[in-house]
């Protein structure tokens, strides 16, 4: 299977990146100079990730992780269809997205991303309050040393790490949510997918 992915660092891209360093598979990372103002040729919208599996353009970070993981289930990244774990492994893959990112980006778009002129406290206060809510419900969810699904490190972990790390300071109060993602960024293939991709 010949897999292609068009990625900026410190993005969503991270995702897919590092699910496919999990999966330990060989791919062909396109680098797309996002910031720069460069725009991604097989994206419908010019966002990044996109990915191509033989020549066939796909978009959506969680749509790629979520095929990636089933497509090699010999990897363990994806409970099959029918095991016990396999409607909680879809609650949080859908979580990530659905409810978890939102308030996230918020934030990240009125505090960092936007020019200055653009940014509303107000929708800053009002996603920290929907963040921390979301936040205080995770924190027990992570009570443990494991990962969503227990004992096992699953894709849905990817997902979730990889959003948790973007507002840090947010976390403090939830040392269970720390812990969590310094365990799953302690891993090899999320070093290895943060390498940088300039030569
Ligand atoms: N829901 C999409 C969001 C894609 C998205 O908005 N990506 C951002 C980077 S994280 C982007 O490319 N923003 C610039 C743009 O869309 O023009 C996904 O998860 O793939």
């Amino acid at each position: 299977m010949d897999i292609e992915l068009y990625y900026t660092p410190r993005t969503r891209s991270s995702r897919p990146r590092w699910l496919l360093e999990e999966l330990n598979i060989p791919y062909t990372l396109h680098p797309v100079d996002l910031f720069g103002g460069e725009r991604n040729p097989i994206h419908p919208l010019g966002s990044v990730p996109a990915m191509r599996i033989d020549g066939e353009a796909m978009f959506e970070s969680g749509a790629m992780c979520h095929w990636l993981a089933d497509r090699f289930p010999e990897k363990g990244l994806a409970p099959a269809f029918d095991a016990a774990s396999r409607r909680a492994y879809e609650q949080w893959m859908f979580f990530v997205p659905g409810t978890l990112e939102p308030p996230a980006f918020e934030i990240l778009m009125h505090t960092m991303i936007l020019p200055e002129k653009h940014r509303v406290a107000e929708i800053v206060g009002f996603a920290e309050k929907g963040y921390k809510r979301v936040l205080r419900k995770l924190a027990t969810e992570l009570d443990h040393d494991g990962y969503l699904l227990g004992a096992s490190f699953s894709c849905a972990d990817i997902m979730a790490g990889s959003t948790l790390n973007w507002l840090p300071d947010m976390l403090e109060p939830y040392p269970t949510i720390q812990a969590y993602v310094q365990r799953v960024t302690a891993r090899d293939a999320y070093a290895r997918a943060t390498l940088p991709t300039d030569p």
